[in-house]
């Protein structure tokens, strides 16, 4: 694969996406790349201040919380902020870019999670980012039971993670039907063992797609 390329990191709760991130960014620094590191929602200081606006809401003390179709416009935003801003400028200078999260992550909380429909979705990733799509994405998947465990030990719950069960499980089915629709752009990962063991899978993807 090219150098100068875009590179997306997915995964529900605590699929260890910020964990194997770090160790991905490493090893395309050593196979040459010039790479940027960023995430969605966010990315930018604009689209930052949106993702606060979703995360922070907190269903047992705001009376207006973010309703389904907000939460969806408010991603696409920040989306839109981060590709103009950030993302096709440097995409255009050749750096290669690793982001937390993209739009796959609408298709599995917005459209698997919360129900809306593809119809809606597929027009506005029409609308914010046209032919644009990642050139990989690494899919960390896991038992939802087990993600929320190991999101549980590291902070306060956000807005996401106050959902049940029935929601997360829907997010990770979309995710691999997401993954199913487009075999050539995505590497699915069992994320299931220790961090070394799924390093060890990511390593090995990188190997096989980026050729290096
Ligand atoms: N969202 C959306 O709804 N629509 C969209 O379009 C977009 C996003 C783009 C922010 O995501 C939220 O926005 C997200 C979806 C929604 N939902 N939530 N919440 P985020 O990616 O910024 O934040 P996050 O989802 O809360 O991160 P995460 O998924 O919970 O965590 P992670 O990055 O996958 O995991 P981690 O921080 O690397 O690891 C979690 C803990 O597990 C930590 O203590 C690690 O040390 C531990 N860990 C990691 N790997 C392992 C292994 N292999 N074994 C044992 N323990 C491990």
């Amino acid at each position: 694969m090219k150098k100068g390329c875009f590179i997306t990191l997915e995964g529900a709760e605590g699929a260890g996406k910020s964990t194997q991130m770090a160790r991905i960014a490493e090893w395309l620094v050593d196979a040459g790349h010039d790479i940027i590191t960023t995430r969605e929602p966010g990315g930018t200081p604009l689209a930052e201040a949106i993702r606060g606006l979703v995360l922070d809401a907190n269903a047992e003390q705001d009376t207006d919380t973010p309703a389904e179709l907000t939460e969806l416009l408010l991603m696409f935003a920040s989306r839109a902020q981060h590709l103009e801003r950030l993302v096709r400028p440097w995409l255009a200078e050749g750096k290669t870019i690793l982001c937390d999260r993209f739009t796959d992550a609408t298709w599995a909380y917005q459209g698997g999670g919360r129900g809306i429909s593809a119809q809606w979705i597929a027009a506005l990733e029409a609308l914010v980012h046209g032919d644009l799509q990642p050139d990989l994405t690494v899919l960390l998947d896991l038992d939802v039971r087990q993600g929320l465990q190991r999101a549980a030990q590291r902070s306060e719950p956000d807005w996401f993670e106050r959902q049940d069960i029935a929601f997360f499980e829907r997010v990770r089915q979309a995710y691999l039907d997401r993954a199913a629709q487009a075999p050539g752009r995505f590497a699915v990962i069992d994320a299931s063992g220790s961090e070394e063991e799924v390093w060890t899978l990511v390593e090995s993807c990188l190997h096989q797609r980026l050729g290096s």
